[in-house]
């Protein structure tokens, strides 16, 4: 195999000089509380394209079985597509980048379990340090910030999801904020999601998103008027989106430019849903207005809030929102890899 001068890692082109963008890139090996597969470690060394998936999703969103089929989805759809999938969680006390098929029923098929925790960037150490009541090692379902975190130790730029995380309606008051976009403010990882839900408050979200120095646009086939940032949900939010970009190219362009110069801050393209599973935005508000009412009543507050108010909303729309789901995350990861792919061959 040839190795590449500026990086010593093994390419799969030869003759050819990296640009700094793929030499700043520094393969990581294991350590006491970081596995990434083998798998992973080798698409990363040959420069081919990954894809990390986060776990809260399959710990905190869906039951099991169905997180199961779903994850088992997410990946295929990475692979088909010309991607190397990495699902990121924490297993057995060791947070994981790629997992096996064994690794992933163990840490699935817990969901809505009391000792399955959720895991933002505030979580990672206690998760890994300490044991549960059993004294056994614990496991836990990484979210946004958390997957971005273990997806640049191990050198991956792509990540993609269903939502972001956001500011809660009523911060003003609670200073509930997602750890998610804190992270996108820090940490040079490309979140490819269908916008946030706009049980959160969209317009607070995407100024904080600013302040933070965060990359933030919409996918969009033409560029003629203003284009909305997705509500999850709905393609449309009443909010326009900062920018937007048409195809997964220019995604990708946009990701090398802010590397190439530099950017430690994250990125985020949101994909609206597919057309097709749009439920209205008025119908979402009206199940949305109910769902933190009880939440409110509940006392489900901070953590426990988005579990609470995405299993009501359920509920509430006799299970519609959960095929949506299911249709927009597809959907984000078919395109997550095609700006995966686009950014290899911008870097060969
Ligand atoms: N939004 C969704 N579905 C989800 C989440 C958010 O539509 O599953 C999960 C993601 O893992 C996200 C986390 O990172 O919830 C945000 O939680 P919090 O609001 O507590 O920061
Ligand atoms: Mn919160």
């Amino acid at each position: 195999p040839w190795i590449c001068r500026a990086c010593r890692s093994v390419a799969s082109t030869r003759g050819r000089t990296h640009n700094p963008t793929v030499s700043r890139r520094t393969v990581s090996t294991n350590t006491r509380f970081l596995h990434i597969s083998e798998e992973v470690q080798q698409a990363i060394a040959e420069h081919r394209p990954v894809v990390a998936l986060e776990s809260t999703i399959y710990t905190h969103g869906f039951p099991y079985p169905d997180n199961l089929s779903l994850a088992s989805r997410l990946e295929s759809l990475v692979r088909v597509n010309g991607g190397v999938p990495a699902t990121i969680g924490i297993l057995d006390g060791i947070a994981r980048v790629g997992m096996s098929a064994e690794g992933l029923i163990q840490l699935v098929s817990s969901a809505g379990k009391p000792g399955l925790l959720k895991v933002s960037r505030r979580d990672l150490g206690f998760v890994c340090g300490l044991t549960g009541a059993d004294g056994k090692p614990l496991n836990g379902g990484t979210t946004v910030s958390a997957t971005m975190i273990l997806a640049h130790r191990a050198g991956i730029r792509v990540f993609a999801t269903g939502g972001l995380g956001g500011v809660h309606r009523g911060a003003e008051q609670t200073m509930d904020v997602s750890a998610d976009l804190t992270e996108l403010g820090r940490t040079p990882v490309a979140v490819i999601s269908s916008g946030c839900k706009s049980f959160l408050d969209i317009p607070k979200t995407l100024e904080y998103l600013e302040t933070q120095g965060v990359a933030v646009a919409t996918f969009a086939d033409g560029r003629t008027g203003a284009v909305e940032f997705p509500a999850f949900y709905s393609r449309e939010s009443g909010v326009t989106s900062p920018m937007v970009v048409r195809d997964e190219v220019e995604a990708a362009r946009v990701i090398y430019a802010h590397a190439e110069l530099g950017l430690q801050s994250g990125l985020h393209f949101a994909n609206p849903i597919p057309a097709r599973h749009s439920i209205p935005h008025r119908q979402m508000e009206a199940a949305i207005h109910e769902a933190l009412g009880n939440a409110a009543l509940a006392g489900a507050t901070g953590a426990a809030s988005t579990p609470y108010i995405l299993a009501k909303i359920k509920e509430l729309t006799g299970g519609k929102s959960v095929v949506a789901n299911k249709a927009l995350v597809e959907a984000n990861v078919v395109r997550g890899t095609k700006v995966a792919v686009a950014l290899g061959k911008l870097e060969m």
